[in-house]
C-alpha cells in the first residue's frame, strides 16, 4: 500500500517584505506564474514589516488587480525584522506546506518544483534549496559567499546534516511541523534555529541546487556582516 495522499495540497509561500517597492509587484507576479504540480494550491502570505517606502500600497495594488490569485496581506505596526515578520506569517498560512519568499528576485518560484516532490513523497518533512549546489550560479560578494560556506560548515558539523547553504532563503517544511516548533526570532536568525530545531528532533535536511540572481547592496540588500556571526552564535547556542 502507498503512501496516503490527501487530494488537494498547498503551498503557503510566505513573503517577509521591508521596503521593496521596486520588486514586490515583480515578485508576486513571477509566484502567480508559477505552475505547480497537478494538485497542489498556492496560497501566498505578505507581511510588510512597516516599511517606510510604497511596499504596502504595491501589495494592495498587485492584490486588487489579481482577485483570483490568493494573498493575505498584513502591515506590522513596527519594523519588528524578518524573522519577526516570518512567524507572522506562519501563525496566518493554512497550507500543507510552507516555504520562505523573500521579497527580492534573487530566487526564482519556478524552482518551488525543484523542491516540492521531496515533501509531496512524503520522503522529507524539511528540504533546502541550495545557492551553491547550482554550479553556474553567480555570487555578488565574495564576502557573502565565505560567510555562506561556513555558516554551512558549522552547521553540518554541529547538527550532523549535510549542508552545502545553510543561510538560504528556500526552505521548505511540511506545515504541521514547522508549527510545532516554537520560534523566537526576530532578524535574520530564523534561518540558524530552525536549522538547529528540526535538527535536534532528528529530521534530515534534504538539498536541492536551485538558481540564484544575487542583488547587491544598492539593489537594497540588507543583510550585514554581523547577521553572519549572529548565525554561527545562534547555531552554537542552540547546540550546547
Ligand atoms: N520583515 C522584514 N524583512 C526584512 C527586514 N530586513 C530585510 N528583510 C527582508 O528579508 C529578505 C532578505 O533580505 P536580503 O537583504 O535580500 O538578505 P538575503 O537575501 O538573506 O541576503 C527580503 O525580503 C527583505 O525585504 C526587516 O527588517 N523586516
Ligand atoms: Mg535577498
Amino acid at each position: 500500500m502507498g503512501i496516503e495522499q490527501k487530494e488537494i495540497r498547498t503551498l503557503s509561500i510566505l513573503i517577509p517584505a521591508y521596503n521593496e517597492e521596486n520588486t514586490i509587484q515583480t515578485i508576486l507576479g513571477k509566484i502567480r506564474d508559477t505552475a505547480l504540480p497537478k494538485g497542489v494550491g498556492k496560497e501566498i502570505i505578505v507581511v510588510d514589516d512597516h516599511s517606510i517606502d510604497s511596499t504596502g500600497a504595491k501589495i494592495k495594488e498587485f492584490r486588487d488587480s489579481n482577485p483570483d490569485v490568493c494573498l493575505k496581506y498584513t502591515r506590522h505596526e513596527v519594523n519588528s525584522g524578518k524573522g519577526s515578520a516570518v512567524r507572522t506569517a506562519i501563525s496566518l498560512s493554512t497550507g500543507d506546506i510552507i516555504i520562505i519568499q523573500d521579497a527580492d528576485l534573487e530566487y526564482d518560484p519556478a524552482d518551488y518544483n525543484l523542491l516540492l516532490p521531496y515533501l509531496l513523497s512524503g520522503e522529507y518533512k524539511v528540504v533546502y534549496g541550495s545557492r551553491f549546489l547550482y554550479k553556474e550560479n553567480r555570487h555578488s560578494y565574495l564576502r557573502f559567499y565565505w560567510r555562506g560556506q561556513l555558516v554551512s560548515w558549522v552547521a553540518g558539523v554541529l547538527y550532523s546534516q549535510k549542508l552545502t547553504d545553510e543561510p538560504t532563503c528556500y526552505k521548505m517544511f511540511d506545515a504541521a511541523l514547522l508549527k510545532s516548533i516554537p520560534l523566537v526570532c526576530t532578524g535574520f536568525e530564523f534561518c540558524p534555529e530552525v536549522t538547529a530545531k528540526v535538527s535536534k528532533l532528528g529530521y534530515k535536511i534534504k538539498e536541492v541546487p536551485i538558481h540564484y540572481y544575487p542583488r547587491s547592496i544598492e539593489d537594497g540588500k540588507k543583510i550585514k556582516w554581523y547577521d553572519g556571526v549572529e548565525a554561527i552564535w545562534t547555531l552554537l547556542r542552540y547546540r550546547f
